[in-house]
């Protein structure tokens, strides 16, 4: 699109401007800042009314707000939040689970989205359930050599993400650039930042509330299970069309992150005076926390669901009013109606000394590129959907129609089992006329081909919007973490009805040739509830070896253990009936060359 055929669009608008002119200067969410090596915080998700877009709702919130507070750490900090999950109980607590179809939506867990770190235990852990009426102390340490740049969080729960991310819940996290001019160029270290989280809400207009998901008992409420629902317009940082405000010369770094449930953003930068085709200086510099190689200008970028892009904004020498179009497209990328405007306004005096760009930006990974004699292994994984042409006589089959590789999302089943430290190369093939965000957690990958034609120079992502009908190839290296993660379509409702894959990263260390775990440890499974025995089933491949199965609590504490001979005995029972509600981890260690771990979440 030419920098003149948007400017049609937004000379028609004028009018409207001219109102926008007077709104509000965009507010930045509340920031906790590691203080000695740690960012402690405490996110309380609560029912709480909240005004955005001039309509007060009734939702799901974190601490009251959306987004929620922004953590500012750096590579080798710890992330160390509790979360108190004070949401009423889920009236289809104890209702047959029907899969992968949104239900038990004040159950809870907290995702920190493109962190390269440890999936498992109080860390990344999206197979955690966090129960209403419970709380869960996270402990998140990035590795030293993780990259600097813009992450997100937000809850996580299969069948509860999609109803609870169109409640506002979702914040920014940000990984700080090392203070070292010998890695990042100190003209970037001297710029100020600015974050732009893009959300909406989605509620019924009779209530002003998301509705309780409804199970689909029919084709006509297959696709809706929230019934009737209405989109608040695209927000930002929960504000409707706000004002940015900086000075003639200043140079800003503009952190965006898409944290709505299936829209693409799609912003650009303009004068708004009829037949001047001035543009704000912008450039954007990563995407997904990733530095690209070089700065690059573009007249719009495309913001995929659950992307983050970051640009330096350069402010004109002469004040005025400008501004930042934000156009959604809906998730086959068409464009809707009604773009949103963020007012820029250039006022004061010009910022002296005068600001620099950086030369160079940081280098994305540590590592490098990922090399072609690097790779240990390659995989074939194929997205698509489903004809639903039983869906009249069976809506369930809603819950069985969104594939990767052919397996819809099933928590007893582990798809993919490689091992920390590898490299791999995988083809992904959208075999559906949808667009699909593929995401793959703690883990980014180098993408380096769609359709056979190479990406020049490959591109550092952990969402890549997958075309209709198309193939492409990227690359992963798999880090030091390991236990089950997941990769997904980041469009959420398609993520809720089970387009999903389990992935089991056994650790580096392991030497066991066998087949790998694919059954829970502990059962029933998930363990959560009000139960006075827990049951270990122990394969058959650990036969031979001593094995030490123990229970610890949230702080790590002890509190009961045994040693078995898994050739004697291949089942064990911990009776849990005297233990206090909470939230314990189960541990099954052979001596530090197999570790597994389950969670479990007692309930009084
Ligand atoms: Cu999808």
């Amino acid at each position: 699109m030419s920098v003149r055929s948007i400017l049609v669009g937004v000379v028609f608008t004028l009018t409207s401007l001219t109102v926008l002119s007077a709104q509000e200067e965009l507010v930045q969410p509340e920031e906790v800042h590691a203080v000695d090596g740690v960012v402690t915080d405490t996110l309380t998700l609560a029912i709480s009314p909240i005004t955005v877009a001039g309509k007060t709702l009734t939702s799901r919130l974190y601490n009251g707000t959306s987004p929620g507070p922004t953590y500012r750490l750096h590579r080798g900090e710890l992330l160390r939040v509790l979360l108190k999950n004070q949401l009423p109980p889920n009236p289809d607590q104890d209702s047959a689970d029907q899969g992968n179809f949104p239900q038990r939506l004040n159950t809870t867990n907290l995702h920190t989205h493109g962190l390269n770190v440890s999936p498992s235990d109080s860390s990344d852990n999206v197979l955690l359930e966090i129960l209403p009426g419970t709380d869960f102390q996270f402990h998140i340490q990035l590795p030293t050599d993780h990259a600097a740049g813009t992450y997100w969080y937000h809850p996580h729960h299969h069948t509860s993400t999609y109803g609870q991310v169109v409640s506002g819940l979702a914040g920014t996290i940000i990984v700080e650039d090392v203070n070292d001019p010998l890695v990042t160029d100190p003209a970037l270290l001297a710029i100020e930042d600015r974050i732009f989280v893009f959300s909406l809400f989605q509620y019924d207009t009779a209530t002003n509330t998301l509705p309780y998901p409804v199970r689909n008992t029919s084709a006509a409420t297959a696709f809706s299970p929230y019934g009737t629902v209405t989109d608040t317009p695209v927000l930002v940082n929960g504000m409707l069309n706000p004002k940015v405000t900086f000075r003639p010369g200043e140079i800003q770094r503009w952190r965006m992150i898409n944290a709505t449930y299936e829209m693409n953003i799609d912003v650009s930068f303009m004068k708004i005076v009829e037949g001047d085709t001035t543009q704000v200086a912008h450039q954007a510099i990563a995407n997904d926390g990733l530095y690209f190689n070089a700065m690059r200008t573009s007249s719009h970028e495309i913001i995929p669901t659950g992307a983050r892009l970051d640009f330096l904004v350069t402010a004109p020498s002469e004040p005025g009013e400008y501004v930042m179009q934000v156009l959604t497209r809906d998730r086959q990328l068409v464009a809707q109606p009604d773009p949103q405007f963020i007012t820029i306004v250039v006022a004061g005096d010009p910022i002296v000394p005068t600001m620099s760009m950086p030369t160079r930006l940081p280098i994305p990974m540590a590592q490098g590129d990922i090399r072609d004699d690097e790779i240990t292994g390659s995989r074939t994984i194929v997205f698509n959907v489903g004809d639903f042409a039983n869906l009249a006589t069976d809506p369930t089959v809603v819950s069985r129609s969104f594939t990767i590789d052919n397996a819809p999302f099933d928590h007893n089943v582990v798809n993919i089992t490689l091992q920390s430290g590898a490299v791999e190369e995988w083809t992904i093939i959208n075999n559906s006329t949808d667009f699909h965000p593929f995401h793959i957690h703690v883990n980014e990958f180098q993408a380096i081909e769609k359709n056979g034609v190479k990406f020049d120079p490959p591109i550092w992502w952990d969402v890549m919007l997958l075309d209709t009908m198309s193939t492409y190839k990227i690359r992963h290296r798999f880090g030091p973490a390991s236990g089950k993660t997941v990769m997904h379509c980041h469009y959420l409702p398609h993520e809720d009805w089970g387009m999903m894959n389990l992935i089991d990263i056994l650790p580096k260390s392991t030497s066991i040739d066998e087949a790998p775990w694919t059954t829970p440890v502990a059962f029933p499974n998930p363990v959560v509830g009000r139960i006075d025995q827990v049951n270990v089933n122990i394969p058959e491949f650990l036969s031979g070896r001593t094995l030490n199965i123990s229970l610890h609590n949230v702080e790590g504490n002890l509190v009961t253990s045994q040693t078995i001979d898994p050739s004697l005995k291949r089942q064990v029972s911990i009776d849990v009936s005297t233990l206090p509600a909470g939230t314990y981890y189960l541990l099954v260690n052979d001596g530090g060359v197999y570790r597994e771990s389950d969670m479990i979440v007692l309930v009084r």
